[in-house]
């Protein structure tokens, strides 16, 4: 088989990253790639990009995309899904964008039971403005805004917003996993195929968590990054299903 035939057929050949050595966003762009060609709906698929480290994914994934500012990618996912029901629509957001200044965007969408699928890149830090505290900085965990580690009583606690949305009626699949190991990209894979499948049914809001490192913030190589996702980030953010409401779902339909 020719090199060129592996690359999957969303994803742009011959371009060179911009990401981070050990960055987990290109892993999730590639997976994205590879689970829109094996769906077969890369050519109806529009996917709305954010602002952070993730901004330039028009580089890599060879869809249509809408640059959302920062926060605000379910509200642009919701009107261009309900304009357009025709198209598989995809917000990418990271963990500034998506717990902290998108929170309320996220919430209601979420709650709306809009049918896109979210994909949120938890990497502990706001990435691309030089590692600041987000919402889903661990405690103790040091950042450029929290030099002396994140206290409880100055910052409050990690915030477990895929478990809040979680709860609501109107999301019928979430789960959260890593990209920190071979078998958590595995598990990935398998992870935003069922969110995607969620959406081509019209069965509602899917999201997947993605635990992913951000080794040049952290201020570690790429392999300690990874085994802090493992042993560390982990431990707060266990990764698993956070809810399956797909069957049930599907009944109401038929
Ligand atoms: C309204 C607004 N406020 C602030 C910014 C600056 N800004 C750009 S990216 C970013 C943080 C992104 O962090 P995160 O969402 O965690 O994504 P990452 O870069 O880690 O992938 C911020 C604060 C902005 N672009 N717009
Ligand atoms: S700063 Fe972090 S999230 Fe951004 S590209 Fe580098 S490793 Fe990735």
């Amino acid at each position: 088989m020719k090199l060129e035939n592996q690359w999957p057929k969303y994803y742009k050949k011959n371009v060179v990253t911009h990401y981070c050595p050990g960055c987990g966003h290109g892993i999730v762009h590639r997976i994205i790639a590879e689970v829109l060609e094996e769906l077969d709906v890369g050519k109806r698929a529009l996917l709305v990009c954010p602002a952070g480290c993730a901004v330039l994914a028009y580089h890599y994934l060879d869809i249509d995309v809408i640059e959302s500012a920062h926060g605000r990618g379910t509200a642009i996912a919701t009107g261009v899904s309900r304009a357009n029901p025709d198209l598989f629509v995809i917000s990418y957001q990271g963990d500034g964008d998506l717990s902290a200044i998108g929170t309320a965007e996220t919430i209601h969408s979420a709650n709306r039971g809009e049918n896109i699928t979210v994909i949120f890149i938890n990497n502990a830090v706001y990435g691309m403005t030089g590692g600041q505290m987000a919402p889903t900085t661990l405690l103790d965990q040091g950042t450029t805004t929290s030099p002396l580690g994140r206290n409880a009583a100055l910052d409050g606690y990690p915030l477990h917003i895929t478990d809040v949305v979680a709860a609501f009626p109107g999301v019928a699949y979430a789960e959260r996993v890593t990209v920190a190991t071979p078998g958590g990209i595995k598990k990935t894979k398998k992870a935003i195929t069922n969110a995607f499948q969620t959406q081509i049914e019209g069965l509602g809001y899917s999201i997947v968590e993605v635990l992913s490192p951000c080794p040049t913030n952290w201020k570690m190589t790429p392999l300690q990054a990874c085994r802090w996702v493992v042993e560390e980030m982990s431990k707060e953010y266990k990764p698993g299903l956070l809810t399956d409401k797909r069957e049930e779902k599907r009944k109401l339909k038929a």
